[in-house]
């Protein structure tokens, strides 16, 4: 567990407003979460979206289900909400006619696959259909606002979840840009992306949300961190939102702003 953050306090010194549950597409309250570690279930390849692969729970944390690929590496885990429809209880990809694949990279000739199948089901414990969540339905637009304040996975390490706010909308798509970055975890998705979640998110779940800037001394003054983080001390600038810099996301080396963007730095 990482320091205790705010998001109450975060919101008052930064005079920013979270944004409202009914833009995202996630349950009005989190679904549970009763997998387990070892319970096996078919996955879409991340990789390779049409395919359908057994996959395997390797780890748990707040709604979300850490997935690898039978038959794949360890250097490929995904994560799932439990409530995601891509991931289905074993047996639904042969309901529907269609065939189990071997995931891109599968570690052994393609010949053994029939094989490969067989035995990683033997013995399984199959993930039981009814801990599988209906997924929540998209609303009908994108109503987030620039400035907004949410929670997002950071797509470049994705056990994450870290405060984010909204740097700018195009169409359907939203720039979530993370709070105490420069920029380099930035990424623009759709209104209805899975990987973001209403301020408060993390905290129903048990998920650790990740204070903003967590690899730099944070500052003294902040109130909405109360672990006593080292650091200088810095005032928080209120109704700055970061974001709509007009830069690429992705382009840039990791550098800490500070949880207040960059006046005057
Ligand atoms: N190890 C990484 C963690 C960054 C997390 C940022 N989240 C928005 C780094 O320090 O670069």
């Amino acid at each position: 567990q990482g320091g205790h953050f705010s998001w109450d306090k975060y919101l008052k010194e930064t005079g920013a407003s979270a944004a409202p549950a009914h833009c995202f597409r996630q349950g009005a309250t989190p679904p549970v979460n009763e997998f387990k570690a070892g319970m096996k279930l078919e996955a879409q390849d991340p990789r390779n979206t049409t395919s359908t692969c057994i996959a395997t729970v390797v780890g748990l944390t707040g709604s979300r289900l850490r997935l690898r690929l039978d038959g794949s590496d360890n250097k490929n885990d995904f994560w799932r909400l439990v409530d995601s429809s891509e991931i289905q209880p074993i047996g639904n990809c042969e309901k529907n006619a269609g065939m189990l694949q071997p995931p891109l990279g599968f570690r052994l000739n393609a010949s053994s696959w029939p094989m490969f199948l067989l035995k990683t089901l033997n013995g399984a414990e199959m993930a039981p259909a009814r801990i599988f969540h209906k997924e929540p339905p998209a609303p009908e637009q994108n109503s987030f606002q620039v400035g907004m304040k949410l929670e997002a996975v950071d797509r470049k390490n994705p056990h994450f979840i870290c405060p984010a706010t909204v740097g700018a909308l195009r169409g359907v798509e939203v720039l979530v840009t993370f709070d105490g970055w420069r920029g380099a975890f930035d990424y623009y998705c759709r209104y209805d992306s899975r990987d973001i979640f209403p301020v408060g998110w993390c905290s129903l779940t048990g998920d650790n949300l990740q204070p903003p800037g967590t690899k730099a001394a944070l500052p003294k003054t902040l109130s909405c961190l109360s672990d006593g983080s080292e650091g200088t001390a810095m005032h928080p600038m209120p109704g700055q939102p970061p974001g709509q810099r007009g830069r690429k996301p992705g382009r840039r080396k990791a550098k800490l702003t500070g949880p207040w963007g960059q006046k005057g730095a």
